[in-house]
């Protein structure tokens, strides 16, 4: 589609008119998001399911030497597991197909260690894939590349093992979003029945940039994951926390998979050579596999509600774990808190209070004459669209005007990700006894940033771009309030 300056450029341009007053889009900041990146921030909150060996011997993690007869499920139902998660909101499913086990949950040809053994005998990746497609959630696989049933871990023969079986996941269970990368490798195992300890050189031996141009070869959409990217980064903890600052950007350069410096994973690099947004994994339970011994321990809904805030609210992904219990169900409890969760984040936000207000700018980009840029674009409900300023103003603020007292305890700023991350500081303020008075700042916004405080009754809001080495873009900016 040709655009609307161009095609008045060119119009009036060939009539032989000077066009004024149209402005060209700001310069991108880079790094700039892929477009699997892109599509990667909208997902926010998807799933994992740990399940394997470990549910049944009741382990976190399995040595390598169970016999795929434990696995045996009574009443595996993959359109449940999916369910329980759609109901959450997820938008999308990782499953553990491999875990540090070696134990396949699909009958992969490349060894005998897998559910074809099991008296299960059917194949959980193709029924979890599948279900998700029935449900409209996407799907994401985790191969651990550390193998402790494998005889030839710690050998460059298992790197053909490893591909081998990312190339069976990639080309026959169909779209794949995500491939999570774990960073826990080596130490001791069954290895086929050597029974030793394995160390390798994690920054060396598993060549990734091969592996990931393999993957980028069979599905080019696949953001991968690791410690250190290459497309979204570990967020340096398993409790779901991203940093309070938290960069989508970091200097790749420093980082290596299987080796975390945990706070700078945490908060990103600014500046940052790559894009390489973090991403929060947690368990609903204390352990990443199904306990009995863990059902009263399901985190509660406000404790995700909680997580979510640290989480997508800090510009991040939320990662949440559903462990499938003996039968291959979610247990009720675990179903029940994220329903309650879900509940809880539809009535906050389901009605930008914000929406009707009249809004004004201390600057639009092209004196405002051009809509692509005016402050209204905050407010439509699209992030394509997005209120921009002239190149040398760095420091905007805009003011929201409800016409009537208005309470909300939540503000969401999410900037326009096609042009970088520009914003490195806000400050937010209200309307009280004839002035402002500032109620809330926050610095790193990125895709989404929640403020979340008391709350706030007020008729006017400012919004005020304290600090950004170029012009803001910022596609939207909402007000909720938290159900109470
Ligand atoms: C870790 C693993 O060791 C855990 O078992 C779990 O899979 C978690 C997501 O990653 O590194
Ligand atoms: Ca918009």
């Amino acid at each position: 589609m040709i655009d609307r300056r161009e095609f008045i450029t060119t119009t009036l341009g060939a009539a032989g008119i000077a066009v004024t007053g149209l402005v060209d889009a700001p310069a991108p900041f880079p790094p700039l998001p892929a477009p699997r990146q892109l599509a990667w921030h909208d997902l926010e909150f998807y799933g994992f399911v740990h399940f394997t060996v470990n549910t049944f011997t009741n382990r976190e993690w399995g040595d390598g030497d169970e016999s795929p007869t434990v696995f045996n499920p009574t009443d595996f139902d993959a359109d449940q597991i999916v369910g329980a998660a759609k109901e959450g909101g997820m938008k999308g499913l990782i499953l553990t197909c491999k875990h540090h086990d070696g134990f396949c949950l699909w009958p992969s040809r490349y060894t005998e260690h897998s559910v074809k053994h099991s008296p299960f005998r059917r194949d959980a990746v193709k029924e979890i894939s599948e279900a998700c497609g029935r449900q409209g959630l996407r799907f994401g696989v985790y191969l651990s590349p550390w193998d402790r049933n494998h005889k030839d871990y710690g050998t460059p023969e298992y790197l053909v093992y490893y591909r081998n079986q990312l190339r069976e996941l990639l080309t026959e269970y169909g779209p794949v979003f995500e491939i999570f990368f774990d960073g826990a490798n080596g130490g001791d195992g069954y290895y086929g029945g050597a029974y030793e300890r394995r160390e390798i050189d994690n920054r060396s031996y598993y060549e990734w940039p091969n592996t990931w141009q393999l993957v980028r070869e069979l599905q080019p959409n696949t953001v991968l994951f690791s410690d250190a990217g290459p497309d979204i980064r570990w967020v340096g903890n398993e409790r779901g926390i991203a940093g309070e600052t938290c960069w989508a950007t970091q200097n790749s350069a420093d980082f290596a998979p299987g080796r975390a410096d945990v706070q700078r994973l945490n908060r990103g690099d600014r500046p940052g050579t790559h894009w390489v947004p973090a991403e929060c994994d947690v368990s609903i339970r204390p352990g990443w596999f199904y306990h009995q011994h863990e059902d009263d321990q399901v985190k509660t809904a406000q404790q995700l509600v909680d997580l979510y805030y640290s989480s997508v609210g800090r510009g991040a992904s939320f990662l949440l774990n559903l462990p499938p219990d003996r039968r291959g169900r979610i247990h009720e409890n675990d179903a029940r808190s994220l329903r309650e969760f879900r509940r809880i984040i539809d009535a906050t936000f389901a009605t930008n209070l914000a929406a009707g207000a009249r809004v004004t700018a201390s600057n639009s980009r092209g004196n405002g004459r051009d809509r692509r840029f005016v402050a209204g674009n905050v407010l439509d409900g699209s992030r394509i669209t997005y209120w921009a300023t002239d190149d040398e103003v760095k420091t905007p603020s805009l003011v929201l005007d409800f016409g009537q007292p208005t309470t909300f305890n939540v503000v969401r700023i999410q900037e326009y990700l096609p042009l970088g991350q520009r914003v490195e500081a806000v400050g937010v303020d209200a309307w009280k006894d004839g002035c402002w008075s500032e109620v809330a700042g926050a610095t790193s916004i990125g895709n989404c940033r929640l403020i979340r405080g008391p709350r706030i009754t007020t008729a006017r809001v400012r919004l005020r771009v304290t600090q950004a080495p170029v012009c803001p873009a910022i596609s939207e900016v909402g007000l909720f309030v938290e159900p109470g």
